[in-house]
């Protein structure tokens, strides 16, 4: 029996990977670097999660020659917590959607007494950004785990995130249903032992989705209707 939805955040809630794409640029100028991540090279960055994680992976493919000031862990850190900071403020100034059906979904979740969760390897203020602007202050509560970013050692495709916020749940992987976007996610709820829905985006259309109960581009709105791309929906 389904009791448990647990959502990926970038690119299943919202449609957060530019503004993560942008942000990094931002930070980059401001360091004084002349590094600009183009949404083709981002998607191809994508494949590392976690924004330090990716910065790493950029300079070992992209800028071998690049010599940090500082020991490198602690440069990019400084270069993400930057990051982080104008993505934040990014999100508290606009006013970025939800994706089509996801706060319908989430409301009609907790009217039939569903419990919700998050699992994500973004950093954790930038959930609480997300769901703070895009949503409520209150919204933050409707989750009973916000398990995000460095709370394990492994990111994505890694299972252990879910793992996480199954234990602080304390639910078995039969009676939860996994929201996600990207390949990495899916991998990663699917490692996990969870059944997987996938709302496809920009980046991640061309992913292998092998293993997904579901693959649709949206989760629909009367504006925005539904195309399944793969598997069947289920009543
Ligand atoms: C999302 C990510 C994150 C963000 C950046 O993956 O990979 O790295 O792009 O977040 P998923 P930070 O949706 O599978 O969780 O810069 O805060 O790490
Ligand atoms: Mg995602």
């Amino acid at each position: 029996r389904l009791t448990t939805l647990l959502f990926d955040v970038d690119g299943t809630l919202a449609d957060t990977e530019e503004i993560h794409r942008q942000s990094f640029n931002k930070a980059f100028r401001q360091a004084g670097l002349d590094w600009e991540w183009s949404p083709a090279l981002y998607a191809e960055l994508l494949a590392v999660t976690g924004g330090k994680e990716r910065i790493k992976h950029y300079l070992a493919t992209h800028r071998q020659d690049f010599e940090p000031p500082l020991k490198l862990d602690e440069y990019v850190a400084g270069l993400h917590a930057a990051k982080t900071d104008i993505y934040t403020r990014t999100m508290a100034a606009g006013d970025l959607p939800l994706r089509p059906g996801v706060l319908r979904l989430i409301e009609e979740a907790r009217a039939a007494g569903l419990r919700l969760g998050i699992a994500t390897t973004t950093t954790p203020a930038n959930v609480t950004a997300l769901l703070q602007h895009s949503i409520s202050h209150e919204a933050i509560g409707w989750f009973e785990v916000i398990a995000a970013g460095a709370v394990v050692p492994a990111k994505k495709p890694a299972p252990d995130i879910y793992h996480y916020a199954m234990q602080a749940m304390d639910v078995s992987p039969d009676e939860c249903l996994a929201l996600e976007d990207s390949a990495n996610g899916l991998r990663a709820a699917r490692d996990a032992g969870l059944e997987t829905l996938i709302t496809t985006n920009d980046y991640t259309r061309d992913h292998d989705f092998t293993g997904a109960v579901l693959v649709v581009d949206t989760l629909g709105e009367p504006d925005a209707p539904m195309t399944v791309l793969s598997g069947e929906p289920c009543d």
